[in-house]
């Protein structure tokens, strides 16, 4: 059984823009999840370029973190057993075309044309991510 963990959920500004803060919000605690610390700002480019380290030197970079600070985003210490692969369930798959109905991404989410995908939140993809990017954003 999932151990008692902790995860990084970012509403993107995306989302922030078509005022869906509680949908996402309401989807983690529908779930039974507990929302431990929350907070709205506009990330720094440091912040964000940190935060994606892993993505660094890729196609979509620097149209990733440009999307990233253009508009507030709102940061969620998200809590309960296997919220990791939880919220990354509820989130669904990166492509918003792609991603299921019945999660935030495939009922919310849609492509734009945009460099890069445009999908409403981040949920870290595992414990040594939620560690490293906790730390980072709170
Ligand atoms: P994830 O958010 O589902 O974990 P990652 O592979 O970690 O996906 O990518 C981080 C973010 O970068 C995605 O959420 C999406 O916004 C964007 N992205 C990922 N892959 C692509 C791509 O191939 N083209 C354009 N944007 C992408
Ligand atoms: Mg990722």
């Amino acid at each position: 059984m999932s151990e008692l963990q902790q995860t990084l959920v970012l509403i993107k500004p995306d989302a922030v823009k078509r005022n869906l803060i509680g949908e996402v919000i309401r989807r983690c605690e529908a779930k039974g999840y507990e929302v431990v610390e929350l907070k709205k700002l506009a990330a720094s480019r440091a912040l964000l370029e940190e935060h994606y380290a892993e993505h660094h030197g890729k196609v979509f970079f620097e149209p990733l973190v440009e999307f990233m600070l253009s508009g507030d985003v709102v940061a969620i210490r998200l809590e309960g057993h296997g919220v990791i692969e939880g919220f990354r369930s509820l989130a669904g798959s990166t492509n918003p075309t792609s991603a299921a109905p019945g999660t935030i991404r495939g009922d919310l989410g849609r492509e734009w044309g945009t460099k890069v995908v445009q999908n409403l939140v981040h949920g870290s993809d595992s414990a040594e991510s939620s560690s490293r990017e906790l730390a980072l954003w709170f």
